[in-house]
């Protein structure tokens, strides 16, 4: 038996289909005798491994990894299980893999890191675990040799989603993954495709798919949202594609097609692809559901989005942001605060953005981040690479340190002064209570103007400094933080 796993990710009112350990599943579905742990159902996960491997023989433990409490979660299991069962073999697949590969090979728990996408490379490491294949010849895939010396076989090309088999969705409770969000009652969560074509500096994306995408067809992502709606009652759906609208010919299709469904959705975009769209492609993806796109805007000067690599302008951002209201979608804008060689000037550019975009369009709703970086292939956003030193194990990476880095709560970077990241975080409570967010299902109305009343103020005059009354309401009234909590 393969026996997956899906380390905690988030809170339980927070939880998703486990969509990365369901894609790996779908290629065994059928053929493969197998299960799936899901930490974030499960609150003793490793406890369920431990049981299902008395159970039954287990050949391989497939762990979906992902930077940040994943990290934790699979750390901890994977040292349990290595203890009690030295001989079952480990392997760690998605983000975690990808982007520090190095770190998942050096501890004593992985044998094997899966680079990029993992659904071939998964049956082709089953069938050298079977010894009817030569590790070295799996691409995509990093082992230790058997001196213990890390290899890394060449990258995997990316195959488009259509080549593989409908997600196994039989094989989870799904009931129990559909959420009530701002976009409906049943909210589920897709990826249309995988990868993203663009080469952004900061991204953890880039490393992943080597600035490849992969589309899933409009007829295929129409068809299966069609199956969700109709067997499990969906009325929402939350896309985790990088880039939704890459293309407008594409894009129309897949409005045409969802459209008779009747969902709301939410999904990301970029504000130059989208300037290039017909008005009629703006009323159609409307008319198909979209409640709201999120745009990394990421800075509103040129010059720093140039040094991002981001292929984009501010001009267009702004363009977008005020066309965008004629159709009734709330563009969501994500901005990344604190660039390296000046933290400071930078995040009195970042703020002036913000106050100008909100100008342009009061419904746009804001993400602050600070800048923490990701190891790149080329050089990283900042040229920060004498000043960046990465974690080496898993174990570190679990390191309460590390998890603020990963989190992107306090990256603790060597630019970034105290005072600084003071006012960003200042300004971040300024302006979510200014406007909360449209995602804050639970919050009162009431509650809405306590926060907007007790900052309209500060907002108006600038005035960001110590805003504890904020802090405290906020806290008080458990206003929802999309960018830790996702939707
Ligand atoms: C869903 C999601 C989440 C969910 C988690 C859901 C869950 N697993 O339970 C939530 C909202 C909780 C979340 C939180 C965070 N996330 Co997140 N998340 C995503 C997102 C949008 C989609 C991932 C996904 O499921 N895709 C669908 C599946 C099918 O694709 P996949 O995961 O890539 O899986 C394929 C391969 O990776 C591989 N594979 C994956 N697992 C395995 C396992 C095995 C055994 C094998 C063989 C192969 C394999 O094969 C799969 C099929 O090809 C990605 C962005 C993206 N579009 O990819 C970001 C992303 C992965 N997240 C990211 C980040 C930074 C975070 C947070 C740290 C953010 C924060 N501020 O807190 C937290 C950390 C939480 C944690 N788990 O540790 C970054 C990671 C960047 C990096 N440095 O590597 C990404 C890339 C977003 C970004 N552009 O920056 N996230």
């Amino acid at each position: 038996m393969i026996l997956f796993y899906n380390p905690k990710a988030t809170k339980s009112r927070n939880r998703r289909l486990p969509l990365s350990i369901l894609a790996v599943a779908a290629v065994l579905e059928g053929k493969e005798d197998y299960a799936i742990v899901d930490g974030n159902l499960d609150p003793h996960p490793t406890e369920s491994l431990i049981a299902r491997i008395r159970e039954r023989p287990v050949e391989l433990l497939a762990v979906t990894v992902m930077p940040g409490p994943q990290t934790v979660g699979a750390g901890a299991s994977c040292r349990e299980i290595r203890a009690r069962f030295p001989e079952l073999p480990i392997v760690w697949g998605g983000y975690f893999a990808s982007n520090y590969t190095a770190a998942a090979l050096n501890a004593g728990y992985v044998d094997y890191a899966v680079r990029g996408q993992g659904e071939l490379t998964l049956l082709e490491l089953l069938e050298a675990i079977r010894g009817h294949r030569e590790l070295k010849t799996i691409a995509g895939l990093s082992y230790k040799d058997s001196d213990g010396r890390p290899r890394h076989n060449p990258e995997r090309p990316l195959r488009s989603l259509d080549d593989f088999p409908w997600y196994p969705y039989h094989r989870v409770p799904v009931e129990k993954y559909l959420l009530p969000t701002f976009l409906g009652r049943r909210t589920t969560v897709h990826q249309a495709s995988i990868g993203c074509p663009f080469r952004c500096n900061f991204c953890g994306v880039v490393n992943f798919s080597g600035s490849r995408e992969k589309m899933e067809s409009p007829a295929r992502t129409g068809d299966i949202l069609r199956h969700l709606a109709q067997t499990y009652g969906v009325d929402a759906v939350q896309f985790y594609d990088n880039n939704f609208f890459l293309r407008e010919d594409h894009t129309r299709e897949l409005a045409d097609r969802i459209a008779p469904l009747n969902l709301r959705w939410w999904c990301e975009g970029r504000a130059d692809i989208m300037m290039g769209y017909a008005d009629a492609t703006f009323e159609a993806i409307r008319r198909a559901g979209c409640a709201m796109i999120f745009f990394g805007a990421e800075s509103g000067s040129n010059e720093i989005l140039k040094e991002m690599n981001k292929d984009l302008c501010a001009e267009d951002t702004l363009a977008l942001a005020t066309r965008i209201r004629r159709f009734g979608i709330i563009p969501e804008f994500s901005i990344i605060f604190g660039n390296p060689k000046d933290p400071e000037g930078d995040t009195r550019d970042c703020i002036r953005f913000i106050r100008q975009l909100k100008r342009l369009n009061p419904d746009s709703e804001i993400v602050v981040e600070h800048y923490t970086p990701v190891p790149q292939r080329t050089r990283m956003y900042g040229n920060v690479e004498d000043q960046m030193q990465f974690p080496t194990t898993p174990d570190e990476w679990a390191t309460e340190r590390w998890q603020r880095f990963a989190t992107q709560k306090d990256p603790r970077t060597p630019w970034l002064r105290p005072r600084t990241k003071q006012l960003i975080e200042n300004f971040e409570l300024v302006v979510s209570s200014r406007w909360p967010t449209v995602q804050a299902l639970r919050l009162p109305s009431w509650g809405r103007w306590v926060l907007k009343i007790l900052s309209s103020w500060r907002y108006k005059l600038g005035i960001y400094a110590a805003p504890l009354e904020l802090r405290w309401t906020q806290q008080l009234l458990a206003l929802r933080k999309p960018k830790e909590e996702s939707l």
